[in-house]
């Protein structure tokens, strides 16, 4: 099959609030949306303010909760197991190797994400699950609800918008993007995907 990535921009009038407003569409190249689909804006002045919040990834019902997350380099994120079970976390992934070993409640110490790219969790114990942390290096990101939407409020300027789906095939290419404060645009982003496991759900 071909990997085939399509996508679309255009400018609508002036909206009413000072920032301004990109509302990003995140579908398969099928149309259906992609809940967790994730967008984020590159500024081309490459200024991009620190905002990073600390972040958590659960597990519960040995489900990792969130199965995305977004989050800024150099933030921290922690992983509380609310479990009575003890998990153990772990990534492979080039943006972050770590592990935390077989444990019970929350771990003393936060991770700190430190380089930005696609880091995938699992665990050693439960082969199902798995989740995702979105690493960027800008504070504007966002992830798409269940209808595949997803918001970006910007100060305005050229920026560079970037998405990526976990189940993606190819991450799309940037769409760039010139905007005034108080304008409103859309962008939509279709992906083809790869076979996945079936999403995780409560066990
Ligand atoms: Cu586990």
């Amino acid at each position: 099959m071909t990997p085939a990535v399509t996508f679309l921009t255009f400018l609508l009038a002036a909206g009413t609030c000072s920032a301004a407003t990109v509302t990003l569409t995140l579908k398969d190249v099928r149309g259906a949306a992609l809940e967790d689909a994730v967008v984020w804006a590159m500024p081309k002045s490459g200024e991009a303010p620190p905002r990073k919040r600390p972040a958590a990834v659960e597990q519960r019902d040995k489900t990792f909760i969130p199965i995305v997350s977004v989050i800024q380099t150099g933030s921290l994120v922690s992983f509380p197991n609310r479990d009575e079970i003890r998990h153990h976390v772990y990534s492979f992934s080039p943006a972050k190797i770590f592990e935390i070993k077989l444990y019970a409640g929350t771990p003393a110490d936060p991770i700190l994400f430190d380089k930005p790219g696609e880091v995938v969790l699992g665990c050693n114990i439960h082969d199902h699950m798995y989740a995702y942390i979105y690493v960027v290096d800008t504070p504007w990101f966002a992830k798409a609800g269940k209808d595949g939407v997803a918001k970006l409020d910007l100060p305005g300027g050229e920026d560079e918008l970037h998405a990526a789906y976990y189940a993606q095939a190819q991450k799309p290419p940037p769409v760039a993007m010139t905007l005034k404060a108080e304008e409103t645009a859309v962008a939509d982003f279709a992906f083809t995907l790869r076979p996945m496991p079936p999403r995780p759900t409560r066990h």
